[in-house]
C-alpha cells in the first residue's frame, strides 16, 4: 500500500499528483469467503479491517448494495463523544474514543479527528440534575466530563443567547469529544482493509440469505451467489430487511434522520453544541459550513429524506439560541435511515442462525462508535462469541429484560 507521509506528498506535488495509486481494488467476487460482511458503511468496513488486522482473517469480503460509505456514514453530523450514562455503554463508546485517538496513524489516513469538545445544554432544573448525574457517572468510569456554568458557556460562545425561550442553565462538557471527517473514515477503513486483502464489492446488493440445517451457507447477491462460512450483517437502517431474509425479527424501527449545512462562514464556532430538549445540534466544519442536525422524523420509513416541519423547528431553536445566525443561508439538506432500538443501544452479537452475526440498532448515534463497533464485531465473528465489551449488547436482552436505557444520553430525541 502506498504510504501517506510528508515525503510522499512532496514527491507527488512535483509530479502534478499523477502518481497516486487507486486507494482500493474493485475485484470480481470470489466463489467463497471465510467471512462476508454485508454493508460497506464505516461499521462494516471497520469490522473487515479488524478481522484482518487483529484476527488474521484474509479471505474476507464486504458487499455493498450502492457505493461504500453512501449510507448513514456519509450522511451524519460526525459528532464523536463517549459521555453515556450506563457502565456498559460508556465502556463501549470509550473504547471507540481511544481508537479514534490513534486512528489516523493506525490506518495511515487522516480522518481529521478534531477534539474540540462537545457541550450538552441543560434548559431546566431536571436537565441539570440529569447532567450532574451523567457527569458523575462518567468520571467514575474514567471518562473526562465536567459541568459548565452559564458564564463558562458564554466565555466559549460569547454570542449565545442564554435567556431565550430555552434558558440555558448549564451544560455537560467533554473536552476529548469532537468531530471527524465522515468520508475519510469510510475511505480510510476501505483502503486499510483492502491492503490486508479484503475484497470490497460495491453494487452488490444482498437479496437472499441461504441457510442449511440452521446455519448460514451464503448470500444471493446482485452479482451472483457467494458462498460464505460466516456472514456479518452491518446494514444500519436496513438491518430488519436482512434479518427477515434470514428468518428472524429484530426489535428495531427505521426512521429518517436529517441534517443540513449552511453557506461557508469564517471560523466562529469553536466547539459542538447539542440540546436534547430542543432537538438541535450545531458545529462548524473545517470548510466553514454550520452543520446542523435535528431529531428523528416520528414516522417509520426507508425514504432517505427528511421533512420540512422538522427543519423549521430545528432552525427556530438554533436561531433562538444563536440569533447571530438568523441571516445565514442554508445550502443543502439530506436524510439517512437510522435503526432505532427500544433502549437506544446497539445490538452486537450472535443470531438464531449459526454463523450469522448482527451489528445494528445504533440509531442516531453510531458514527462515534465506528472503530469500537468494528473492533468488537470482528472479535465476535472471529471467536464466535461476544467480547466482554459487547456481551451486554446481545439480542437476548430483549427476552431477558436486561435493557441498557440510554435515551437520556443518546442526546438526540427518539
Ligand atoms: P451505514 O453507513 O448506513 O452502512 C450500512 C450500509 O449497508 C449502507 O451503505 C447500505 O447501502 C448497506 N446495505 C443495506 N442493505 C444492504 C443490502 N441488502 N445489501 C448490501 N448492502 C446493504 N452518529 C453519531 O455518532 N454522531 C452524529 O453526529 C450522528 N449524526 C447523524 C446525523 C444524521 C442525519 C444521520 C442519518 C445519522 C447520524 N448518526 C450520528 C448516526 C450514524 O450515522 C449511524 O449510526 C452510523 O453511521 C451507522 O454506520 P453503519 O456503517 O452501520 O451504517
Ligand atoms: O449521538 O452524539 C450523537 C449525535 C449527534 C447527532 C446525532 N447523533
Amino acid at each position: 500500500m502506498q504510504k501517506f507521509s510528508i515525503w510522499s506528498l512532496l514527491r507527488n506535488s512535483v509530479s502534478y499528483h499523477e502518481g497516486w495509486q487507486k486507494q482500493w481494488r474493485s475485484p470480481e467476487p470470489k466463489r467463497e469467503y471465510d467471512v462476508v460482511v454485508v454493508g460497506a458503511g464505516g461499521h462494516g468496513l471497520a469490522t473487515a479491517y479488524y478481522l484482518a488486522k487483529e484476527h488474521g482473517l484474509r479471505n474476507v469480503a464486504v458487499v455493498e448494495r450502492g457505493w461504500l460509505g453512501g449510507g448513514n456514514t456519509a450522511r451524519n453530523t460526525t459528532i464523536v463523544r463517549s459521555n453515556y450514562l450506563w457502565d456498559e455503554a460508556t465502556q463501549l463508546y470509550e473504547k471507540s474514543m481511544k481508537l479514534w485517538e490513534g486512528l489516523s496513524q493506525d490506518i495511515n489516513y487522516n480522518v481529521m479527528f478534531s477534539q474540540r469538545g462537545v457541550m450538552n445544554l441543560g434548559h431546566s432544573l431536571q436537565d441539570m440534575r440529569d447532567i450532574q448525574r451523567r457527569v458523575n457517572a462518567n468520571r467514575l468510569n474514567g471518562v473526562d466530563a465536567e459541568v459548565l456554568s452559564p458564564q463558562q458557556i458564554q466565555e466559549m460562545l460569547p454570542f449565545i443567547n442564554l435567556g431565550s425561550r430555552y434558558p440555558v442553565l448549564g451544560a455537560s462538557f467533554q473536552r476529548r469529544a469532537g468531530v471527524a471527517r465522515h468520508d475519510a473514515v469510510a475511505w480510510g477503513f476501505a483502503r486499510a482493509a483492502d491492503a490486508h486483502g479484503v475484497d470490497i464489492l460495491q453494487n452488490c446488493e444482498v437479496k437472499g440469505i441461504r441457510r442449511e440445517g440452521g446455519a448460514v451457507v451464503g448470500l444471493d447477491t446482485a452479482r451472483g451467489f457467494i458462498r460464505a462460512r460466516k456472514v456479518a450483517i452491518v446494514a444500519a437502517g436496513h438491518s430488519s430487511v436482512l434479518a427477515e431474509m434470514a428468518g428472524f425479527r429484530l426489535p428495531l424501527e427505521s426512521h429518517p434522520l436529517q441534517a443540513l449545512v449552511s453557506e461557508p462562514l469564517k471560523p466562529i464556532f469553536p466547539t459542538v453544541v447539542m440540546s436534547n430538549a430542543i432537538h438541535a445540534y450545531i458545529s462548524q466544519s473545517d470548510k466553514g459550513d454550520l452543520v446542523i442536525g435535528a431529531g428523528i422524523d416520528q414516522y417509520a420509513g426507508y425514504g432517505q429524506r427528511g421533512s420540512y416541519h422538522v427543519i423549521e423547528g430545528t432552525l427556530q431553536a438554533i436561531v433562538e439560541l444563536f440569533p447571530l445566525f438568523s441571516r445565514v443561508r442554508m445550502n443543502r439538506q439530506w436524510g439517512g435511515i437510522v435503526d432505532v432500538s427500544p433502549d437506544a443501544c446497539p445490538i452486537i452479537g450472535l443470531t438464531p442462525v449459526k454463523g450469522l452475526y448482527i451489528n445494528c440498532g445504533w440509531g442516531t448515534g453510531g458514527f462515534k462508535a465506528t472503530p469500537g463497533s468494528g473492533w468488537a464485531m470482528a472479535y465476535t465473528v472471529a471467536q464466535d462469541r461476544p467480547h466482554p465489551l459487547n456481551e451486554a449488547f446481545s439480542l437476548d436482552r430483549f427476552y431477558n429484560g436486561h435493557l441498557i436505557d440510554e435515551h437520556g444520553a443518546a442526546a438526540v430525541a427518539h
